[in-house]
């Protein structure tokens, strides 16, 4: 039977498991990548497990999230980071060479290859065709250690492309339209395989935009094929020996088809405050404008930046606009630097940013109160941007050049006719400026590299075996769609992600200012931390100080709707039980405050997957259920990954 890109990846990699969809499989990483702000864990994790050399093909540690270097901690998590990857034959990419997935992208990623990375928007490398993974720290430092990355073997949805976009609509109208189609819920287990005739219209940068933002689907992850036109790309790049043709079998099947046909669409645009709440730019236009933002692992390339400065080419942008411009990497703006598009773009007005993530993170450029702010990036979750009360508009780089002179939304094949402007279709170069100087390679004696771990490395978290019995109080009820920032919230905080105990602090702090102290009370008192979710609980990042910092707080389960896949995996590693509601209308009969009881939860996780709980407040008994492998049974049980690993000697 013809197979698919998605089952050929898998056979290739094979290490365990059952390969049918919903079913746990174990694959190789060929590939594994950090960023800064997940990375410090991910590496102290890696040292815990003894394993003197990483075991991957490469290994890549990144620094573009934090950057701002307010107060000593972000530099000493910088010389951490630098120093350990010497030690243990990591490359190190410093600040200023660029965010991780788009560096990634141009200097390291080949088709046909796995990656696994502690960010959620590791499958930006889909677009160059290889399976390319978010996940939690934890089991990015397993990878590296030489143990298979544990799955769902996917479902895979097809979505087959046809025609070619028209002027003014690009790769993230595309992914939009999909957002409008799958939403950001119920695509957990799922991987998208693009194919189609309209796929080779695409770049690979445009390829990428749409995989980097299928994130935003809860999948696993998406994918292109890998053709002439990677081959072009990579030859570019200068690295045309990692190109392997990769396509799915004529017969090859799947879960499901979705068909978009790229001339229908139309310049789109995501609401406040969902990925998912998708409009076509022009039914929402004339809304006033106080801030755009280009950049981001979405559209910060070489195409995203050319075509920017080509459209804002001698025109002055609004006055009741902020325009910041971040380039993606330092390729991107030396070949911008020399090129002229620099020089444009601050012709234009724009404040030319630092080449990292920045405002995507809430790392500055907060917005006015109640301000409009208009994004390229991947993300508009309330409260991200670090104001509060500020809508965020997610969109492309055409719409967002088209937003900047108007001063409101606005759709940019209107702008293009009334200010004359040609639509510039900027085509990915022949030769690409290569200087990968910014690159530090591992060092050949390890034995001569001293780790440095200044007063901001704390320890990796500690592992508590999972009690007898849960017994303790609803100490925090929520709803639907929490994403893992409303969670564990990054921007200012973003500096703590080294120190377990200061981090801790600000749990949910947008959500309950008050809970991380009520928790931590209650766990001083032997009482267990319970939290209750709805539906899609943990969407959005990979930082797995969602669940490091609630189990540091004694949260001993989370009961929800639904879970989204990193976070269930984030949840498992550091032994917090995550468990559905057998009904969903429990939910609405358990109140913050109730006590619950889980009695003899050891054994009734060993013996099936359903469970029995109780209100004791209120008096009823409710069913809840598990979706547990035996593989994390054992984790959970032992209190974590780390512990587990250790127990059993393996992964
Ligand atoms: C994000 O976009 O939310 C981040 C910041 O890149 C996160 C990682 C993190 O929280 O460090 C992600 O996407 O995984
Ligand atoms: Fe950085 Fe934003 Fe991309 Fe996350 S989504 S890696 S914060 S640019």
């Amino acid at each position: 039977m013809g197979r698919n890109i998605v089952q050929k990846i898998i056979d290739a990699h094979y290490v365990s498991g059952d390969k049918k969809p919903g079913k746990e499989v174990a694959v190789r990483i060929d590939q594994t990548l950090t960023q800064d702000a997940t990375g410090t864990m991910a590496y102290l994790q890696f040292e815990a497990m003894g394993v003197p050399r990483v075991k991957t093909e490469i290994s890549v540690s990144y620094v573009d999230h934090n950057t701002l270097q307010e107060g000593f901690e972000n530099a000493d998590d910088h010389l951490y980071l630098q120093t350990v990857a010497a030690k243990h034959g990591i490359f190190y990419s410093r600040a200023g060479n660029g965010i991780c997935h788009q560096v990634h992208l141009e200097r390291f990623g080949a088709p046909g290859k796995t990656l696994l990375g502690s960010d959620s928007h590791t499958p930006t490398g889909g677009g160059i065709g290889m399976m390319a993974i978010g996940a939690g720290g934890l089991d990015v430092a397993v990878a590296m250690a030489g143990g298979p990355f544990y799955m769902t073997c996917p479902k895979v949805i097809k979505v087959n492309l046809t025609g070619q976009l028209q002027p003014w609509v690009a790769a993230k109208d595309v992914i939009l339209k999909l957002l409008e189609i799958l939403t950001t819920k119920g695509n957990v287990g799922c991987i998208v395989e693009y194919g189609g005739e309209g796929v080779m219209t695409l770049s690979v940068p445009e390829r990428a935009t749409i995989t980097n933002m299928g994130a935003e689907l809860g999948v696993t992850t998406s994918i292109f094929p890998s053709d002439k036109v990677t081959k072009a790309f990579l030859k570019a790049q200068g690295r045309e020996d990692k190109w392997v043709k990769l396509a799915a079998d004529p017969s090859a099947k799947y879960d499901r088809v979705i068909d978009i046909d790229l001339s229908e669409l139309e310049p789109m645009v995501a609401q406040p405050h969902s990925p998912d709440n998708v409009a076509r730019i022009r039914d929402i236009k004339g809304k006033k404008v106080h801030q755009v933002l280009v950049g981001s692992c979405t559209n910060a390339s070489y195409k995203d930046i050319t075509t920017l400065a080509k459209i804002l080419d001698g025109r002055l942008i609004s006055p009741n606009v902020s325009f910041g411009v971040a380039p993606g990497s330092r390729q991107v703006l030396q070949m911008a630097a020399k090129e002229s598009s620099i020089a444009t773009l601050v012709g234009s007005g724009a404040r030319i940013l630092e080449t990292a993530c920045g405002f995507c993170i809430g790392a500055g450029q907060a917005p006015p109160s109640g301000g409009v702010s208009v994004r390229t990036n991947n993300r508009n979750f309330e409260g991200r941007s670090g104001t509060k009360d500020a809508g965020i508009f997610l969109v492309s780089v055409e719409t967002a050049a088209a937003c900047a002179l108007k001063g409101e939304l606005a759709d940019p094949r209107e702008v293009a006719a009334e200010m004359g402007i040609e639509y510039p279709a900027v085509k990915v170069p022949k030769k690409f400026l290569v200087d990968d100087s910014m690159v530090l390679l591992p060092a050949e004696d390890p034995s001569g590299v001293e780790v440095r771990r200044g007063p901001n490395i704390g320890k990796p978290p500690e592992s508590v075996p999972l009690p007898e019995t849960i017994k303790g109080e609803v100490s925090l009820k929520v709803g639907d769609k929490i994403t893992t920032d409303h969670i564990m919230p990054a921007g200012a905080r973003l500096k703590y992600r080294s120190n377990i105990g200061k981090y801790a602090e600000y749990v949910f702090e947008g959500v309950d200012a008050a809970f991380s102290k009520r928790a931590l009370e209650n766990k001083a008192r032997g009482v267990h931390n319970v939290v209750v979710g709805g539906l899609s609980y943990g969407q959005g990042s990979s930082r797995e100080h969602a669940a490091i910092c609630p189990s540091h707080l004694g949260v001993r389960a989370v009961i929800t709707k639904s879970f989204e896949r990193i976070h269930s995996a984030n949840l498992i590693n550091f032994g917090i039980v995550p468990l559905l509601f057998a009904d969903d209308s429990d939910y609405d009969r358990i109140a913050q405050g109730d006590q619950v009881e889980i009695p003899n939860v050891r054994e009734a996780i060993r013996k099936g997957s359903s469970l029995k709980a109780r209100n004791v407040t209120k008096g009823f008994d409710f069913e809840v259920r598990h979706t547990l492998t035996g593989r994390q049974i054992d984790i959970i049980l032992a209190g974590g990954r780390l512990a587990y690993t250790k127990e059993k000697g393996s992964f």
